[in-house]
C-alpha cells in the first residue's frame, strides 16, 4: 500500500492509539495497512503494536488495544505520550453506536490526550446499509465532542483497504502540526 521502508536519523516517532469497540475492525485494518493483506483476526486480548511509516521523517507506532468491555476499562492506561487517536466505528453495528460514542466521549476526557487530534474511521462501508461518515459525525456529535482539537471522519473498509490510507494520512497531517505546536510551546517556555 505504498509504505516507506527507509529510515533515517531525522525520522520522528509518533505514538498512535487505535481504539474502538470489539469487532470494529481495528486489527484487520492495522494488518491490512502493515502487510497489505487480509488476515483472519481473533478478538484482541491485550494489545498489538506495529510500526508503520507512511511518509519520510515520520514513523507511527500504532497501539491496537482490544475493545471488549473488560479491555475498555484499561484504555486510559494507554493514553500517556499519545500523539494521535484513531477511533474505529463499525458503521453497521447500529445497536452499539451509543456505546461506542459513550466510550469515545470518555476517552477524550483523559488528561494525557487533551487536544490530541482524532480521526474516526467509519469502517465496514462494504456492507449494504452501513451508516455514512456524515451519519456518524452527526450521531457521535463529533463537532461538539472534538471542539478542542483537530478531527476528521473517514469512511473506510478494512477488508478492501479503501479509505485507510486517506484516514492515516489525515491523522499524520494533524499529528505533525500538533507535535510542531507542542514543540514550539516547549521552546518558548525554555527561552522565557
Ligand atoms: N465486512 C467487513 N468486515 C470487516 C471489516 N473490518 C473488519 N471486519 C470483520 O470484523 C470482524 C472483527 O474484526 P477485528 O479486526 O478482529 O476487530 P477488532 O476491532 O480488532 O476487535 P477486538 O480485537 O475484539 O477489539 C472480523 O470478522 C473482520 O473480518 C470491514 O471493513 N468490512
Ligand atoms: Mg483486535
Amino acid at each position: 500500500m505504498g509504505l516507506l521502508s527507509s529510515k533515517n536519523s531525522k525520522t520522528k516517532q509518533a505514538r498512535i492509539l487505535l481504539l474502538g469497540l470489539d469487532s470494529a475492525g481495528k486489527s484487520t485494518l492495522l494488518y491490512k495497512l502493515k502487510l497489505a493483506k487480509n488476515i483472519s483476526t481473533l478478538p484482541t486480548i491485550g494489545f498489538n503494536v506495529e510500526m508503520i511509516q507512511l511518509e519520510k521523517n515520520l514513523s507511527l507506532t500504532i497501539w491496537d488495544v482490544g475493545g471488549q468491555e473488560k479491555m475498555r476499562t484499561v484504555w486510559d492506561h494507554y493514553c500517556e505520550n499519545t500523539d494521535g487517536l484513531m477511533y474505529v466505528v463499525d458503521s453497521t453495528d447500529k445497536q452499539r453506536l451509543k456505546d461506542s460514542s459513550r466510550e469515545l466521549e470518555h476517552i477524550l476526557k483523559n488528561e494525557h490526550i487533551k487536544n490530541v487530534p482524532v480521526v474516526l474511521l467509519a469502517n465496514k462501508q462494504d456492507v449494504p446499509g452501513a451508516l455514512t461518515a456524515e451519519d456518524i459525525t452527526r450521531m457521535f456529535k463529533v463537532k461538539k465532542l472534538c471542539s478542542d482539537r483537530n478531527w476528521y471522519v473517514q469512511p473506510c473498509c478494512a477488508i478492501t483497504g479503501d479509505g485507510l490510507m486517506e484516514g492515516f494520512r489525515k491523522l499524520t497531517g494533524f499529528v505533525k502540526s500538533h507535535m510542531k505546536s507542542r514543540g514550539d510551546a516547549l521552546a518558548f517556555f525554555k527561552q522565557n
